[in-house]
C-alpha cells in the first residue's frame, strides 16, 4: 500500500472558491473568515497540490480602480512564482452580482449580455497573462424559473454568439487557451441551459470554433440530474472533449452539495478514476468541492487532503483491479474484450450479402450468461480491500 502523499506530478488542482469557501449557504452566513489568496497558494503548495484556478472576482476586487486590481493580481502572481503552483484554469464570475439575476450571456437585457462578454474578455487577458490553458464557462445564471420568460432558441443563439465571439477573441489575441463548458441541470436557476454533458456536447458541434471548445463535467452536476458521471465522462473522452474535470461528490436527488471527492458515490468515483488513469487524460484533476460548513482552521485542509488521498487510493485500487488475474478472467467471462471487436466492419455489398445469409439461433443467443455478478463483486472486493 502506498502512502498516498500527493506530489505536483499528480496534477491536483483546487479552485480559489473551494477550500476557501466561507461556509455561507442560503440559510446562514459565513462560518469562517476568507483566506488571503497568497496564504491560499502557500497552503496548496504545503499539501502537495499542483494547480489553482480562479474567477476574476476571486482575485481582483470587482469594480475597484485598475491600479488596485493590478496590485492584487501582482501579489497573486508572486505567490505563484514563489511556490511553483501553476494557474491551471480561469473563469469569469457571471453569477454573483445582482445584475446577472436574469442571466449573463442569455439575459434578456442586451446591456447585461454585452457587459458579460466584456467581463470575460478582460479576464481572458488575465488568464493568458497567468498562463492558464483552459477557460471554463459555467452558466450558473443562464436559465429560467418561468419557462415563458425566454424563447429557448433565442437564448441558445445568444449563448452561441457569446462563445463564438470570445473564441474569436482568443484566436485574434494569439492566446493558447481552450474553452470548457460546465453543464449543470439547475441551481441557482430553476432550469439551466446546457443542463447535462449530452446537451453541451451537442451544442459544441454548432460553434464556429468547435475544435477549441470541450467540456468540464462535474460529479455533482451529472449526479443531480440522476445520470452516471462515469458514463458522461466516458463519452466526453470518446468525443475528444474532456478538456477539464470538476471532481467532488454528491448524494443523488439533492441540491448541489459539492462534497469532498470520494465521500459518497464510492463505486462510480472508483470507476471514474480508473477511466481517467487508463485513458491517458493528462489535464488537471481539479477539485470543485468545499469543506463541511462546520469546519474551520485545520479542518478545511483535512478536507483538501482527503480529496487527493481518496483519488490516490482509487488510483492504486484501479491498478490492482486491472492486474488481478481473477479480474482478467471475469472480464473475459463477461465478454468485455468481445465488445472491442467490430460487428460488421465497413459496409460493402459483399459484407451486406454475407450478413444477410448468416443463420443465427436466437435460443442459443438468449441462453448465454454474462457473469456480471462475479465481475461486479470483484469491483466491490477491490474497493473494500477484501
Ligand atoms: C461555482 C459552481 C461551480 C463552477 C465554478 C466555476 S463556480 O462554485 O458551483 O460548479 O465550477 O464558475
Ligand atoms: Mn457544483
Ligand atoms: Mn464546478
Amino acid at each position: 500500500m502506498g502512502d498516498y502523499t500527493p506530489t505536483p506530478a499528480d496534477k491536483f488542482a483546487f479552485g480559489m472558491w473551494t477550500i476557501g469557501h466561507p461556509g455561507r449557504d442560503p440559510f446562514g452566513d459565513a462560518t469562517r473568515p476568507p483566506i488571503d489568496p497568497v496564504d491560499y497558494v502557500r497552503g496548496l503548495a504545503d499539501i502537495g497540490a499542483w494547480g489553482v484556478s480562479f474567477h476574476d472576482d476571486d482575485l481582483m476586487t470587482f469594480g475597484a480602480p485598475e491600479s488596485q486590481r493590478r496590485a492584487e493580481l501582482d501579489r497573486f502572481k508572486k505567490a505563484l512564482s514563489d511556490t511553483g503552483i501553476v494557474c491551471s484554469m480561469a473563469t469569469t464570475n457571471l453569477f454573483w452580482h445582482p445584475m446577472f439575476k436574469d442571466g449573463a450571456f442569455t439575459s434578456n437585457d442586451r446591456n447585461v449580455r454585452r457587459l458579460a462578454i466584456q467581463k470575460s474578455m478582460r479576464n481572458l487577458d488575465v488568464a493568458a497573462e497567468l498562463g492558464a490553458p483552459t477557460y471554463v464557462f459555467w452558466g450558473g445564471r443562464e436559465g429560467v424559473e418561468s419557462a415563458a420568460s425566454k424563447t429557448p432558441a433565442d437564448a441558445l443563439d445568444r449563448y452561441r454568439e457569446a462563445l463564438d465571439f470570445l473564441a474569436s477573441y482568443v484566436v485574434d489575441q494569439g492566446y493558447s487557451i481552450r474553452f470548457a463548458i460546465e453543464p449543470k441541470p439547475n441551481e441557482p436557476r430553476g432550469d439551466t441551459f446546457l443542463p447535462t454533458v449530452g446537451h453541451a456536447l451537442a451544442f459544441i458541434e454548432t460553434l464556429d470554433h468547435a475544435d477549441m471548445v470541450g467540456l468540464n463535467p462535474e460529479v455533482a452536476h451529472e449526479t443531480m440530474a440522476g445520470l452516471s458521471f462515469y458514463q458522461g465522462v466516458a463519452q466526453t473522452l470518446w468525443q475528444g472533449k474532456l478538456f477539464h474535470i470538476d471532481l467532488n461528490d454528491q448524494k443523488i436527488g439533492r441540491y448541489d452539495q459539492d462534497l469532498r471527492f470520494g465521500s459518497e458515490g464510492i463505486k462510480d468515483d472508483f470507476m471514474v478514476v480508473r477511466l481517467l488513469e487508463n485513458s491517458g487524460y493528462d489535464g488537471p484533476k481539479h477539485f470543485d468541492a468545499r469543506p463541511y460548513r462546520n469546519e474551520n482552521g485545520d479542518g478545511i485542509w483535512d478536507f483538501a487532503r482527503g480529496c487527493m488521498r481518496t483519488y490516490l487510493i482509487f488510483r492504486e485500487k484501479a491498478k490492482e483491479f486491472d492486474a488481478n488475474p481473477k479480474v482478467k478472467q471475469a472480464l473475459a467471462d463477461a465478454g468485455v474484450p468481445e465488445l472491442a471487436i467490430p460487428t460488421v466492419g465497413p459496409y460493402s455489398r459483399a459484407t451486406a450479402d454475407e450478413l444477410l445469409a448468416e443463420k443465427f439461433d436466437p435460443e442459443t443467443l438468449a441462453s448465454r450468461g454474462y457473469r456480471n455478478e462475479q465481475l461486479d463483486q470483484l469491483v466491490i472486493d477491490t474497493i473494500l480491500g477484501a
